[in-house]
């Protein structure tokens, strides 16, 4: 946590501020570890307090790193942070713009009287959260594992007339015996027509004969996410599901391929973009390429035609293109890879061949 504080305390007097109040729930357990919720953390230049309620200061105490107070809040979490703000003297601070309700805001306003400056300091967190450490690394190859191997038993487990949901809870079932908390969002099962559904979570329908199916899934490992996705098919595909298929196979290798430190998340999107666009199904390739993964399933960096980030060692992103036809059906194909010494390594395992089932 130390490495962590320290690159936060640059940013935050780089703003001028003296302090900042977190209130997102993913950095409150990046700075701290703790993992409860309704709390607030106060990050100064040489302490740090999280604020909790009653509920949650024996969880705090045990999950906080050491170094930080835990305070129980009294009457509300801004008198108290008020209190800290006087007995420290802290006068410029910062709040999360994204993170806080205008309620949270105003309520900021008016009770923290001791706070001159009150300054948003956007994503500063998020930014630094993109470079992961070594032991976030070695939580989200243990995620991807995890869903490889939930992949390995699926796909020995679907049969031709299952339903989307069957697929999906068994899925999410093996997940949690696997020792994951569970999925790090709604597992996606679209089979058929529904596979043209990016977002296609899985539904009442029965898969047949002839269809795509497109597996999109993901688990929470000690905090950390996995994304995957495998489209497989049920019995053989038309010649065109057939062809999508191996561009979007031949586009994913090729991004991966090219991935370097230094590149944009513009420009890798770019590459992926380029060749299905002259494949002639660039109008049917409608989302980005990739999205960071970490502590949430999706964060810094981009990896899309308005990404301005800049990729480097230790980032972890998903490369993930795909190519959907309204009314036949969509092909996506996705892993996570890590930034090594320049080059990305292919954190997911699981075969990309065709799958006939
Ligand atoms: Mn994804």
């Amino acid at each position: 946590m130390n490495n962590r504080l320290k690159k936060f305390r640059e940013a935050l007097s780089k703003m001028d501020l003296d302090a900042a109040i977190i209130s997102g729930r993913a950095n409150t357990f990046y700075l701290s570890g703790f993992t409860g919720d309704t709390s607030f953390m106060l990050v100064g230049m040489d302490k740090v307090w999280l604020i909790v309620d009653f509920r949650f200061t024996i969880q705090a105490k045990e999950e906080a790193a050491k170094g930080i107070e835990i305070v129980e809040y009294k009457e509300s979490f801004a008198q108290t942070i008020n209190e800290l703000l006087s007995q420290n003297k802290i006068e410029k601070v910062g709040v999360e713009g994204d993170k806080l309700t205008l309620t949270e805001y105003e309520n900021f306003k008016e009770k923290l009287t001791k706070a001159k400056v009150l300054k948003n300091i956007g994503n500063i967190l998020e930014r630094i959260r993109m470079v992961k450490e070594e032991d976030e690394i070695e939580r989200l190859q243990q995620a991807v594992l995890i869903g490889d191997r939930i992949f390995d038993h699926i796909i020995k487990f679907i049969k031709p007339g299952m339903k989307e949901y069957e697929i999906a809870a068994e899925m999410e079932y093996q997940m949690k015996k696997l020792g994951a908390k569970g999925p790090s969002f709604d597992t996606i099962v679209a089979g058929g027509p529904r596979s043209a559904m990016c977002h296609g979570t899985a539904s009442d329908y029965a898969i047949k004969k002839g269809d795509a199916l497109v597996l999109d899934f993901g688990v929470i490992y000690r905090n950390y996410c996995s994304d995957m996705t495998r489209t497989i098919f049920i019995g053989e595909p038309n010649d065109q599901l057939k062809k999508i298929y191996n561009i979007v196979r031949e586009t994913q290798q090729t991004a991966l391929d090219s991935l370097k430190s230094g590149m944009s998340g513009f420009d890798a999107d770019k590459i992926a973009r380029d060749i299905i666009s002259e494949a002639g199904y660039g109008r049917n390739f409608g989302h980005s390429l990739g999205h960071g993964v970490g502590i949430e399933i999706h964060e810094e960096p981009r990896l899309s035609m308005k990404s301005k980030d800049i990729l480097a060692n230790g980032m972890v992103f998903s490369v993930e293109p795909g190519i959907y036809v309204e009314g036949l059906g969509g092909v996506r194909i996705e892993d996570m890879v890590v930034l090594v010494d320049n080059r990305p390594r292919n954190l997911t395992t699981s075969t990309k061949d065709m799958i006939i089932i």
